[in-house]
């Protein structure tokens, strides 16, 4: 029997973490010390963060490198409706309330950015994907790799999958709200996360036509955006590494999101899709892939996208999937009329699996939502449920979900200093006029 792509993820993470930490690790263009040194500056931040009143925490100081982007370019290309999208500094989140009556994937114009520094404005002419590594045959090496155009890749077999991205870090705005701890990162509440038909070909495709050999062990893609600088350490590229497993199962090189090109803020003219995995393992406007016969490290797995804290291994915790999360199709604040019944809608999702089940209270109470049933077992889950407002006033919606797993939502979720993976149940103010 196969294993859900989650637990591959962790157990790779953990492997990788075994290795790194014993100093088997490479890790192209940073040196280990210089990714200690940058712990430590995050674990300074973090610290000063506790030791404070839970106010507002500077987040650590975002470079970008104007040489590459244009000092002038904007970090977001696509407009950014105030109801669809809200800026978070390079990023935009998507408002719960723009996906009200939509189906199962997000519109283009409303999906969630996460940039780390600033989508570039790439020529699909030019644009090249280039495959090195001692994984491939003839370990061609990165200033002669093996190369595609978009072109080539529009030749080959096309496939279809609807699949979930979402950061990491989605929810991390309610362990400050809500539980009074507050994190650098970007401060999503629940918009950091979409569901789109991606269209391309199998990772797998390429990688074997590219010269694919038993030996290879990891595939490490990387991003063309500017080099991402945080805490005064340069780490390059974005990039981030999956086992040769992973990359030959259901990853895609995606040029189509919901039937159109792919768009220049998710990663035109081509990005990694990695189905189940943290976002961040989804790579836009992939430029190179590492393919190697040795364990690959960068700071994406190493540094970044780990759990630390009390209760945590040295070097940080793996990130397990994305927990189990719930949100209510409707405006932070929703003025609510009284008197009348209204149709309370949301969606749940989980990293684990599919969901089983959902609950919604209005007040003290917890009553079964109804689940839609096209949705079964798919990407996300619609719910609804039906509510008659007792009365005008403040009132808090909350709702929770169960996966297939049994992993479900508790009332607090446990502290990490990163503040990634939010499961709690959020707490949904709404006033009755
Ligand atoms: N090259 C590159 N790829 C990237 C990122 C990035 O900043 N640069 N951000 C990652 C993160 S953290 C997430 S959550 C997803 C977000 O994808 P989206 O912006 O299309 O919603 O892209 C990932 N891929
Ligand atoms: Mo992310």
């Amino acid at each position: 029997m196969s294993r859900p792509h989650s637990q591959d993820e962790v157990e790779h993470d953990a492997r990788r973490t075994r290795q790194w930490l014993a100093g088997e690790a490479r890790c192209d263009g940073v040196v280990r010390q210089e990714l200690l040194e940058l712990g430590a500056a995050m674990a300074a931040v973090t610290a000063a963060a506790a030791e404070r009143e839970p106010v507002a925490v500077a987040p650590a100081p975002v470079g970008v490198d104007p040489g590459a982007a244009g000092a002038d370019a904007a970090p977001i290309a696509k407009p950014l409706p105030p109801e669809l999208l809200e800026p978070l500094e390079t990023n935009a989140e998507m408002r719960w309330e723009a996906m009200a009556g939509q189906g199962q994937v997000v519109p283009n114009d409303r999906f969630f950015v996460r940039n780390h520094t600033v989508t570039p404005r790439l020529d699909a002419e030019t644009w090249r994907l280039r495959l090195f590594g001692t994984g491939l045959r003839g370990a061609p090496t990165r200033d002669n790799p093996v190369e595609f155009d978009l072109r080539d890749l529009r030749q080959l077999p096309a496939e279809e999958r609807t699949a979930l991205v979402e950061c990491a870090g989605n929810g991390r705005r309610h362990f400050a709200e809500q539980q009074g701890d507050d994190f650098p990162g970007v401060a999503w509440g629940l918009g950091g996360v979409g569901v789109a038909r991606w269209r391309g070909v199998r990772l797998a495709t390429v990688l074997r036509l590219a010269g694919l050999t038993d030996a290879a062990v990891d595939v490490m893609p990387e991003g063309l955006d500017p080099d991402y600088v945080t805490g005064g350490v340069n780490l390059g590229r974005v990039r981030r590494p999956m086992p040769v497993g992973k990359a030959l199962d259901d990853v895609l090189l995606a040029y189509e999101m919901n039937g159109e090109p792919l768009p220049a803020d998710h990663g035109f003219p081509v990005r990694v899709v990695v189905p189940g995995w943290i976002g961040i393992s989804s790579i836009k406007w992939v430029g190179a892939i590492e393919v190697s016969a040795t364990p690959l490290f960068s700071p994406w797995n190493t540094e970044l996208y780990r759990m630390f804290g009390p209760g945590q291994p040295a070097g940080g915790g793996e990130l397990a999937a994305q927990s189990v999360k719930s949100a209510f199709e409707l405006p932070w604040d929703a003025r609510i009329p009284a008197g009348a019944e209204v149709l309370l809608r949301g969606r749940s999702w989980s990293g684990h699996g599919p969901i089983a089940r959902v609950e919604v209270s209005t007040g003290d109470e917890w009553h079964p939502a109804e689940l839609v049933a096209a949705d079964r077992g798919g990407a996300w889950q619609r719910w609804t449920a039906v509510w008659r407002p007792p009365a005008p006033g403040r009132w808090t919606l909350r709702a929770r979900a169960t996966d297939v797993t049994g992993a479900g939502q508790p009332d607090t979720t446990r502290h990490n200093e990163l503040g990634y993976l939010f499961d709690g149940v959020v707490r949904h103010p709404v006033t009755v006029v």
